[in-house]
């Protein structure tokens, strides 16, 4: 049994969705991180950044911060969604690049243009500059492609869709990028993608382009 400690965001919504595709047994603990709830002390320890999404294994007693070791963690113990061989690698890649670009690019995005729009013109410039960057790389990458790692859905793409589900906020366009809309749609229909963008709770329907 997996304790989850989440919230509705795109960070929170790949372990649960990486959970549901496992069909795994997991309890989900809500941090209501607009209440400032990731900075009570029973969450710092298992989280010390203080930021979702962290995990307890109350089998073995381990606990994980960071969406990608957690990921990576239940991919290798379970043997699912890491594809061997050289798309083991292809899968490894894109899920750092996940990690070091498409997280952080994004979640700039969404504070600037969202959030705090029309109050600094040249921040959104920049924003709107990298959104469209991180955007061109996955289009050129799913061109041909049906998933990141290549033939097979793995950890790379549920890092990525829970970022790409908030398209809007970006102000990204995706019938400007028609092999992204695909891949977005593909896995969009998959139940363990249902269920688990709906953790802790419900907030929206799955955004449709
Ligand atoms: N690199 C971390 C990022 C985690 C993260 O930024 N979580 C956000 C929500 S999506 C959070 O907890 N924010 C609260 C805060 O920064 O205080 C991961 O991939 O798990």
């Amino acid at each position: 049994m997996i304790d989850l400690y989440t919230w509705t965001t795109p960070n929170g919504r790949k372990v649960s969705i990486m959970l549901e595709e496992l069909g795994e047994a997991y309890e989900c603990h809500p941090v209501d991180i607009s209440k400032d709830a990731q900075f009570a002390p029973d969450f710092l320890a298992i989280a010390p950044s203080g930021r979702i999404p962290a995990i307890r294994d109350r089998d073995s007693g381990l606990t994980l911060m960071e969406s990608g070791a957690i990921l990576l963690w239940l991919a290798e113990t379970r043997g699912q969604f890491l594809p061997p061989a050289s798309e083991r690698w292809k899968t490894l890649e894109w899920t750092f690049w996940q990690v070091g670009q498409l997280g952080p690019f994004l979640g700039q995005a969404h504070q600037v243009l969202k959030y705090n729009r029309g109050r600094t013109p040249e921040a959104e410039r920049k924003c709107r500059d990298q959104v469209a960057r991180v955007y061109g790389t996955l289009e050129t990458r799913l061109t041909g492609r049906d998933y990141l790692a290549g033939n097979d859905y793995s950890i790379a793409d549920i890092m990525a869709w829970p970022w790409v589900s908030r398209f809007e906020w970006q102000e990204a366009d995706l019938t400007n990028y028609p092999s992204v809309r695909d891949w977005y749609l593909r896995i969009a229909e998959r139940p363990a993608v249902q269920a688990g963008y709906h953790k802790p709770h419900y907030v929206n329907d799955i955004p449709l382009p």
